[in-house]
């Protein structure tokens, strides 16, 4: 597509990220946005809002999960490089080759090979062969998506993993000694996998939600509403999402699920059985501490900062915006090349990329093809604001026609002004 040209062509043959060489090829499609954002780890930063709820999450496990010398069991993997490969993203969990989410168009590619991580679980197969049992892995993962108040292209991620052999799943129940995790003759059904004994998934399943509910009672309180959905992750099944009723709405936690075997079986573990689970922490830090819009959560701004300056993460704290100010809205409208791919992610990276955080939203308001030439328009709609001051009109225009003259010249639109 245009953008991976562009970044191609900018990024000319070789690519240096977190001190890493890699090469570049048509995949690329990294922008310098998006690079600047690598060396950031907000999650682990003292005093910021992701960090505290990573704390609470991780202080949640450490409680409920004490070997017999009172030692916690889960490990922290919180410094893993968000650079990984094709395999640890997708392939090593069964995602299928043509599945949507390896698109362009939905990940930030480095080249062919290698990618910046898409969710926290690409690092699931390697922990696992490495011989951890119980962990917890947080980082920053990357995804190429529309932009609004809730979404942003780098967000951060908590995944977890539970392997258990078969005296630890059963160690509840009475006279255990014929109960199996594995069947031979087994089905796949709704309820499980087919290598799997019914009742080895049932007490798991149970493991998991309780842990779970757990979870969302420790961190929203022990009243909260909550709802399971039915999900298909091809790395779990069954599979499932959790949802919490707050602020008036319902709101998508974390997706979970009983680890594929054959994930353990290619990374050596034949005799065990497992869950897993992966959320996001800027949706819980939102409701929480009440920020209303994700790009927060990047500002240097001290009026935002030192809101969070407390040593305890589970201080209640409600976030007071500094001062609310005017958004601009400032249209744009173009025919779509007729020789090359568009999509509208390429727009947005592009808008991203000249306009920065001061652009808070762009939706695509119009769209029709022509009858007679067949060519296609698209017409945005910008919504600029500062979150530290007033913008100017002069100053949204100047990025705006910024915005206008990339397109243009990188996406080869034809501007309809
Ligand atoms: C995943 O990323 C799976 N890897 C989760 C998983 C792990 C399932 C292990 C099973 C086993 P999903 O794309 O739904 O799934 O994202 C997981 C969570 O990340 C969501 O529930 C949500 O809390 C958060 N999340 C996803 N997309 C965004 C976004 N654009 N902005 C903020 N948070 C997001
Ligand atoms: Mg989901």
């Amino acid at each position: 597509c245009s953008t991976a040209a562009k970044a191609n062509k900018k990024y000319a043959g070789e690519l240096e990220l977190l001190g890493k060489k890699y090469t570049t090829d048509d995949w690329t499609n990294l922008t310098p946005k998006i690079i600047s954002k690598l060396d950031k780890n907000l999650h682990t930063r003292q005093y910021h809002p992701l960090s505290h709820v990573r704390q609470k999450i991780v202080n949640y496990f450490y409680k409920n999960f004490r070997n017999k010398c009172g030692n916690p069991t889960f490990s922290v993997c919180d410094n893993l490089p968000p650079v990984v490969s094709v395999y640890q993203n997708f392939d090593s969990l069964l995602i299928p080759k043509d599945h949507v989410s390896r698109s362009k168009d939905d990940c930030y590619y480095v080249n062919s090979e290698t990618l910046l991580r898409a969710h926290t679980t690409a690092h699931q197969v390697e922990l696992i062969k490495m011989g951890l049992d119980n962990f917890l892995v947080v980082g920053d993962v990357y995804r190429r998506d529309e932009i609004d108040s809730t979404h942003y292209p780098v967000f951060h991620q908590v995944d977890a993993v539970r392997l258990c052999v078969r005296e630890e799943v059963f160690k509840n129940v009475c006279s255990s000694e014929s109960l199996q995790l594995f069947e031979v003759k087994g089905k796949e059904s709704e309820d499980k996998q087919a290598v799997h004994t019914l009742e080895a998934v049932k007490i798991m399943e149970h493991e998991l939600k309780t842990v779970l509910v757990g979870l969302a009672q420790a961190l929203f309180g022990s009243g909260i509403k909550y709802r399971w959905k039915d999900e298909y992750f091809p790395f779990t099944h069954p599979s499932w999402e959790l949802e919490v009723f707050y602020n008036d709405q319902w709101i998508e936690v974390l997706g979970c699920g009983l680890i594929r075997h054959e994930i353990l079986k290619n990374s050596g573990v034949n005799d065990r059985i497992g869950w897993a689970f992966g959320l996001g922490l800027e949706r819980l830090a939102m409701c929480f501490y009440d920020i209303k819009d994700i790009r927060l959560f990047w500002s240097e701004d001290s009026g935002f900062l030192n809101q969070f300056r407390f040593d305890d993460p589970d201080t209640p704290v409600k976030y007071k915006p500094i001062s609310i100010y005017p958004q601009l809205a400032n249209d744009i409208s173009f025919w779509l090349p007729v020789d090359t791919e568009y999509s509208s992610n390429d727009f947005y990276d592009l808008a991203r990329e000249h306009g920065g955080d001061i652009i808070e939203q762009i939706k695509l308001i119009d769209q029709f093809t022509h009858p007679k030439t067949k060519k296609v328009s698209h017409c945005y709609r910008i919504i600029y604001r500062h979150m530290e001051r007033t913008l100017t009109q002069k100053e949204a225009s100047a990025v705006h026609r910024k915005i206008q003259e990339a397109a243009a010249s990188e996406l080869k639109v034809e501007l309809r002004i």
